[in-house]
């Protein structure tokens, strides 16, 4: 008998979980690292307490600098090796710390105890990345986000790597090296940064014609995310969940935000990367420091076992998604992150996960790219993290107790004590002892295999095209159009004539309008091949239906002295009272008084900030010292506003700044109407967030 409770699934308790502190566990295991420098006495790394930091010791004055300095050569000596290797894909990134609340048992699929207790929480840590940039490129590139989590489990760390995108490029591992090479800047001359718009990267995408449905998603919105806040994610594998008596299920599990997935205009994210650089870190790390927690839903989606074979993909080829409405998304808990790191190198750079993190309960299916990775990550962080106790840093502690016979190695931390490091043993009574699958070591799934030594890929994984077309039948128009000139974009930047000509006559297979529209705008013959004959789509891949609401969105306020303080006051407060942020911008920094003595702060100036920085402006006008310089500002900003379809809401006495910009009455463009409608009306229009019906041209 399986010594595990094989009852129901275990009530939430009054604490909510088991682990009464299970959630603090995380937070209380790195205090112990924590160090307060401030108010302190200056030593040396060897405790010595320093005299003079500001001079080195030299041999008079104006004399040659002494090799005796050991604090010197110390310091400087620290210095030099301040950097570790920037990761070789997912180098840019930012985290933060949270939970994970488990809605339902999920007994009947997995024996994962952080998934068993109806209500229990599990601290977390989610580090969010951009693949192809270098540590220091831009938050709001064109690329892939990774979406990495590790929940500190009373089992040992799981984790799951994912992305926001639930498909890859690539259907087998060995192909890693040449993806991640043709996408990074060409190693001629190291351009472009962090960017896919160059000759290399399209070219592999025609010769590696697998690639043609992630292709689709990159070119897509979900590509250029809002922010980290507003995007899904996905673990993209099958993995597998198994129960306490060996029942298997696949899996795929996504993340849901609460807040809706967004995204920006083109235009616009490459102008935030001028202006803002760090927009999406920016925007999480303040989230958070103002209380607004960010939230997703976890959902799994599941094919029992004997199901494997009843869809016409294969469900082990990671080019492929589960259609939500062949395969429904089941919601089983929720991710808050509540909490930013403390020091970035020590948590967000040293954080190391793997894939092949697993607790009992959930286990690897044969998809062939998640077996590579499987090996790569392990590998990889050797390299980066300076050896093999990098398990040891604290941000990669399990908060469970570990203990086996690995020794020594580079940065060792713990002492071990007592002569035995070997198994079997008998002077430690065969201690650390190993568990028994039953009582909760872990036991591989006894998957049957069959077949011959081969390099070769299943006939199952050869269409490329169908669930790329599948994706293009899903989108709304305007994400059609987004999707052509991402391509007239990108492909208009490869220099090789005959590359643009091969992915025109490749993308044909998806939509002959689409290809052909893009043949047009990249100067390459109209392609002849004919689509693939897939009529089917999947709603829940378009972005149109996601949620729509105000909360944590940023509105500019555009004003000067002398505003109506009445219904300034107003709609600030109707805004803030739907937790809207709101910018005051104005001609300088300080104090505004209005023609009542009303009296508002400026927080930010035409220079410090952006129209693109900006969900939403509120167009009040006033005076200013420089009239002239200040109704342009606001013109251009109502003007890249508009460009960009956002809500703009006119103030009475800003209606003369409508008449004189490209912005035009229509949908989105909200004007005061005296009524006391305005800030209602307003709201709706913040929620909405973008008017793609609005005709930008005219
Ligand atoms: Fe990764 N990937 N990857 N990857 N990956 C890395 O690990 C790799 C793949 C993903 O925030 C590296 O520590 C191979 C798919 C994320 O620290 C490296 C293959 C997915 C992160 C590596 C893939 C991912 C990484 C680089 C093909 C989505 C950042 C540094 C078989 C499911 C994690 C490191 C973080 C990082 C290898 C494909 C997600 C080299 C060989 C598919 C989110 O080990």
């Amino acid at each position: 008998m399986n010594s595990k409770s094989k009852g129901d699934c275990v009530e939430k308790s009054s604490t909510g979980n088991q682990f009464n502190d299970s959630e603090n566990r995380k937070l209380a295991q790195l205090s112990e690292f924590v160090v307060n420098n401030k108010g302190t006495k200056m030593t040396t790394n060897q405790g010595v307490k320093v005299s003079d930091d500001e001079q080195s010791l030299k041999a008079g004055v104006r004399g040659p600098t002494l090799l005796e300095d050991f604090h010197l050569r110390e310091k400087i000596t620290h210095f030099d090796h301040e950097r570790i290797p920037e990761r070789v894909v997912h180098a840019r990134g930012y985290a933060a710390h949270g939970e994970f609340e488990l809605y339902k048992c999920m007994k009947k699929y997995t024996s994962a105890k952080f998934l068993q207790e109806d209500g229990k929480k599990t601290p977390i840590f989610i580090r969010y990345s951009n693949v192809v940039g270098s540590k220091g490129s831009v938050d709001t590139a064109r690329d892939v986000r990774g979406f990495a989590i590790k929940f500190y489990t009373e089992e040992g760390n799981y984790d799951l790597v994912g992305n926001n995108i639930p498909v890859f490029f690539i259907q087998d591992a060995v192909k890693f090296p040449d993806l991640v090479h043709a996408i990074k800047p060409e190693p001629h001359n190291e351009i472009p940064q962090a960017a896919s718009a160059h000759d290399t990267f399209w070219d592999f995408v025609a010769t590696n014609q697998e690639s043609a449905h992630m292709v689709m998603w990159l070119m897509s919105d979900r590509a250029i995310p809002t922010n980290f806040r507003k995007m899904d994610g996905f673990g993209v594998h099958t993995f597998r969940l198994v129960n306490d008596d060996g029942i298997a299920h696949f899996v795929k599990f996504h993340w849901k935000p609460l807040l809706g997935v967004h995204s920006l205009v083109w235009d616009e994210a490459q102008k935030i990367a001028g202006k803002d650089a760090d927009f999406q870190r920016r925007d999480l790390w303040e989230s958070i420091e103002h209380g607004n927690f960010v939230e997703y839903e976890l959902g799994v989606q599941m094919i029992p076992e004997d199901k494997e074979f009843m869809f016409n993909f294969d469900i082990l080829d990671a080019t492929k998604l589960w259609p939500e409405e062949i395969v429904p998304v089941q919601k089983i808990g929720k991710l808050t992150l509540n909490r930013n790191v403390t020091n970035v190198f020590a948590e967000t750079e040293q954080v190391a996960f793997h894939p092949g993190n697993v607790v009992p309960g959930i286990d690897f299916t044969n998809d062939p790219l998640l077996q590579g990775r499987l090996f790569s990550y392990l590998d990889t962080q050797l390299l980066r993290l300076g050896g093999p106790n990098f398990t040891e840093i604290p941000i990669n502690r399990a908060v469970c107790p570990f203990h086996n016979n690995q020794r020594d190695g580079f940065s060792r931390q713990r002492i071990d004590e007592g002569q035995v490091s070997y198994h079997n043993n008998s002077l430690a009574n065969n201690t650390p002892s190993t568990t028994s699958v039953e009582k909760g070591g872990f036991g591989h799934y006894a998957e049957k295999v069959e077949g011959r030594v081969i390099k070769a890929r299943s006939d199952s994984f050869a269409d490329h095209f169908s669930q790329a077309r599948l994706f293009w039948n899903s989108m709304s128009p305007p994400e059609k159009q987004h999707i052509i000139e991402a391509f007239n974009f990108e492909v208009g930047k490869v220099n090789s004539r005959n590359v643009r000509q091969q992915i025109v006559d490749m993308f044909v297979n998806v939509d002959k309008g689409m290809a052909t529209t893009i043949a047009e705008a990249v100067g390459v013959n109209p392609p002849t091949g004919e689509q693939v004959n897939v009529s089917a789509s999947s709603p829940a891949l378009s972005m149109e239906k996601t949620v729509y609401v105000p909360q944590t969105l940023k509105v500019g306020i555009l004003i000067g002295s002398g505003f109506d303080g009445v219904e300034v006051r107003e709609v600030v407060r109707s805004l803030r009272n739907q937790g809207v942020t709101v910018d005051v911008i104005g001609e300088r920094l300080g104090t505004l008084i209005g023609k009542d003595g009303a009296k508002i702060i400026v927080n930010q100036t035409f220079e410090t900030t952006a129209p693109v920085l900006h969900d939403s402006l509120y167009v009040v006008g006033g005076n200013a010292d420089n009239q002239m310089k200040f109704n342009r500002d606001i013109i251009y900003y109502i003007n890249e506003s508009f460009m960009h379809y956002k809500p703009i809401g006119f103030a009475m006495s800003g209606m003369p700044y409508l008449r004189q910009s490209n912005a035009m009455v229509g949908p989105g463009i909200i004007t005061a109407s005296g009524n006391g409608e305005f800030s209602k009306a307003f709201l709706e229009a913040i929620a909405k967030q973008r008017f793609w019906k609005r005709n930008i041209y005219n």
